[in-house]
């Protein structure tokens, strides 16, 4: 394997100029490729996102990996990305989305030190809405295969692990609150903090959310369209909730807030129902928060998993190996209750991303690339 990876290397530096190189069983990887670019700046991901046909299949330098993405994962974020908050500086047409599984079907001479190709990798990278992508080896993590399970844990599962472990301070018999509790990162959250042997609470919005987070050990799911969070949390936690992973925002941000027991915690993980706000720009309702805090000396922290990523490579090893001994379940929702079916090609994102802002998901979004016919790999 490793000669055949010295080969395709040599093909690469070779026939680069000709932007026409073949894989190590001699099948062709195409010179065209799909991809999603975001064309227009907005927060409405149909608005922004163009699916561009024809783009050249990029090249790996020395350090790099060309992965064929065989699964994306969908954040609520990528429309943030879209809407250019990441980077008001960055002119459109830019490419998008924060994480992809594949297998590598070529990589630069220095890169082969480390990675061959055929060998399934995951990556947080940007520009994983396409067929290909190029991600540095430094940062590639190879994984067993490319079941989709293991995407969930890029982004989702690290945000969780990390934010908890550097903000929440979780010790036996503390009480935690998870909103969206059954999505993407929730349900990291929830188990996190059950094998840190706290009670946990969590937020969701039917009848078959909760008898998912039943399944992950959630004490007390609360369906929020059939009991008001509020009334429950004052009725059956009068003494208040030591941390809060929040992500909903809005008036679930002032109910969780309110919910604060003496020298609680609230991690500020997102606000998902600010992001589509028709002004844009939707900053989190500080009305009257610093006195609530200070009568408690309570803290709000804000988190944002590219600011921790020196802890992400220890995060993601530390997740996959209890994923993979099957101590952690990495819930996958490929959209097959969508009524048009399962997330499948760059096409099928938007439809991904909309199912998601309906709240219609149990677990991680993941859209499925299918594997090309004329690839033999
Ligand atoms: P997700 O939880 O898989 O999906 C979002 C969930 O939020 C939906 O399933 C729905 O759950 C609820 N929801 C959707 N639209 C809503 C709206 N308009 N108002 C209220 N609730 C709504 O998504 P995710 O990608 O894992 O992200 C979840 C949150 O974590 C987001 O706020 C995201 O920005 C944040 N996050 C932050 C970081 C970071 O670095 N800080 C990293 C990853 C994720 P229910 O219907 O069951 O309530
Ligand atoms: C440089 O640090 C950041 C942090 C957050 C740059 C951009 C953002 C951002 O766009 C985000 C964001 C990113 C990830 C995530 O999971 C949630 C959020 S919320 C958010 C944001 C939304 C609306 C704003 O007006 C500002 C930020």
């Amino acid at each position: 394997m490793r000669r055949l990876a010295r080969a395709w290397t040599r093909a690469i530096v070779d026939l680069s100029y000709a932007r026409h190189f073949l894989d190590f069983q001699g099948s062709a990887i195409p010179r065209a490729m799909q991809k999603l670019q975001v064309t227009r700046r907005s927060p409405d991901f149909r608005e922004a996102v163009t699916l561009r046909s024809h783009c050249p299949v990029p090249l790996p330098g020395d350090g790099d990996l060309l992965v064929r993405n065989r699964f994306v994962g969908v954040n609520a974020s990528d429309i943030n990305y879209s809407a250019g908050r990441y980077d008001p500086s960055v002119q459109p047409p830019f490419d998008i989305g924060f994480e992809g599984l594949g297998e590598v079907v070529a990589l630069g001479l220095s890169a082969s030190a480390s990675f061959a190709v055929g060998q399934s990798v995951a990556y947080l990278s940007p520009g994983a809405f396409a067929e290909y992508t190029v991600v540095p080896a430094s940062t590639a993590i190879p994984v067993p295969d490319v079941r989709p399970e293991f995407l969930t844990l890029l982004v989702s599962g690290a945000t969780a692990y990390i934010s908890l472990q550097e903000l929440g301070q979780l010790a036996e018999g503390q009480t935690v609150l998870v909103t969206a509790a059954a999505g993407g990162t929730g349900q990291f959250a929830v188990q996190l903090a059950k094998r840190a042997k706290c009670h946990v609470i969590g937020t969701c919005s039917s009848k078959d959310k909760c008898a998912f987070l039943k399944t992950l050990g959630c004490d007390r799911p609360i369906n929020h369209r059939a009991e008001t969070v509020g009334d429950v949390l004052k009725r059956e936690y009068p003494a208040g909730v030591d941390v809060v992973y929040e992500s909903v925002g809005g008036a679930m941000f002032d109910v969780a807030v309110d919910a604060l027991a003496p020298r609680g915690r609230l991690l500020v993980i997102g606000f998902i129902s600010g992001y589509q706000s028709p002004l844009g720009l939707a900053p989190v309702n500080a009305g009257a928060l610093p006195a609530k805090l200070l009568r408690k000396s309570a803290g709000v922290q804000g988190f944002f998993l590219n600011h921790y990523l020196s802890r992400h490579r220890e995060a993601v090893d530390h997740l996959l190996q209890l994923c993979t001994q099957g101590n952690l379940v990495c819930q996958v929702d490929l959209g097959d209750k969508d009524p048009e079916g399962r997330f499948r090609g760059l096409e099928s994102v938007f439809r991904a991303v909309d199912y998601m802002y309906k709240g219609k998901n149990t677990g991680k979004i993941v859209v499925e690339l299918p594997p090309c016919v004329s690839s033999k790999l």
